[in-house]
């Protein structure tokens, strides 16, 4: 925030450079969720910029809902969003779980289509080795806040066109019958790489989970076989466990 860092001449209004800078200094942990901002004369002190365009920069991260403002109090970093508690013994769809909570899904799609199956793909689907297979890639939001990348590979005679979803991926198996009924689920800790820690909207290198999912349908085929990337602080999954007899 050092002053002499801030001409116009490179990149756009000086309260959007500053509201950029600050955001950073939040995505990078430097000013913790919760904690106080400094007061506007400090930053604007700091910086060598106005108090109107330090007031203008505040207002911008208050409208993007990084910073909330306390009548009487000042400015703060809004606190982290609540994690999602996730059962790890039923079967759902993210559809389905946002819905149970009263959260709005929004699905970017980053990739739909009939590709040649990958050897993980094959083996995974037990696909013939002449079949094709329907990906779909897609960024869940929940109530706009990027929670997953979800990489799912299904057999074509389980889904023919990967097009025909639009939202739900199990409710459209579920109108075609090919609901699963059951699924493997692998969990393992990951650090996102840059491509996937951009998409969901966090720096690279993050702690992130890796989730693999399985499912089958009630007569034993494989449905889908699905990568998913969430992001580590999103969620706190959930297992009841009983005492092995
Ligand atoms: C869940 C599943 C994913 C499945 C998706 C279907 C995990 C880790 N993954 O997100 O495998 O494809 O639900 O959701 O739980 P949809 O019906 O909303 O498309």
């Amino acid at each position: 925030l050092d002053p002499g860092n801030w001409s116009r001449a490179d990149g756009g209004p000086l309260y959007l450079q500053l509201a950029e800078k600050l955001s950073e200094a939040v995505s990078q942990g430097l000013l913790a969720p919760g904690s106080p901002l400094p007061p506007e004369r400090e930053i604007a002190a700091m910086t060598g910029l106005s108090r109107v365009t330090v007031r203008k920069a505040i207002g911008r991260l208050v409208e993007d809902g990084l910073v909330i403002q306390k009548q009487g109090s000042g400015s703060f970093v809004a606190p982290p969003a609540p994690r999602l508690e996730q059962s790890l013994s039923r079967l759902t769809s993210f559809t389905e779980d946002m819905a149970r909570r009263g959260l709005s899904t929004t699905t970017l799609w980053l990739d739909r289509g009939i590709y040649i199956p990958s050897p993980d793909e094959v083996v995974a689907l037990g696909l013939s080795s002449d079949a094709s297979v329907a990906r779909l890639a897609r960024l869940r939001l929940a109530d706009g806040r990027p929670m997953a990348i979800e990489r799912a590979a299904l057999p074509l005679d389980i889904l023919p066109d990967p097009g025909a979803v639009e939202v739900s991926l199990y409710g459209t198996l579920a109108e075609a019958g090919l609901r699963p009924v059951r699924a493997l689920q692998r969990i393992s800790a990951i650090n996102l790489g840059r491509d996937d820690a951009t998409t969901l909207e966090v720096e690279p290198g993050t702690a992130g989970l890796r989730i693999e999912r399985t499912s089958y349908l009630a007569d034993g085929r494989v449905a889908e076989f699905t990568r998913s990337l969430y992001r580590g602080d999103a969620y706190n999954f959930v297992a009841e466990l009983r005492l092995a007899r």
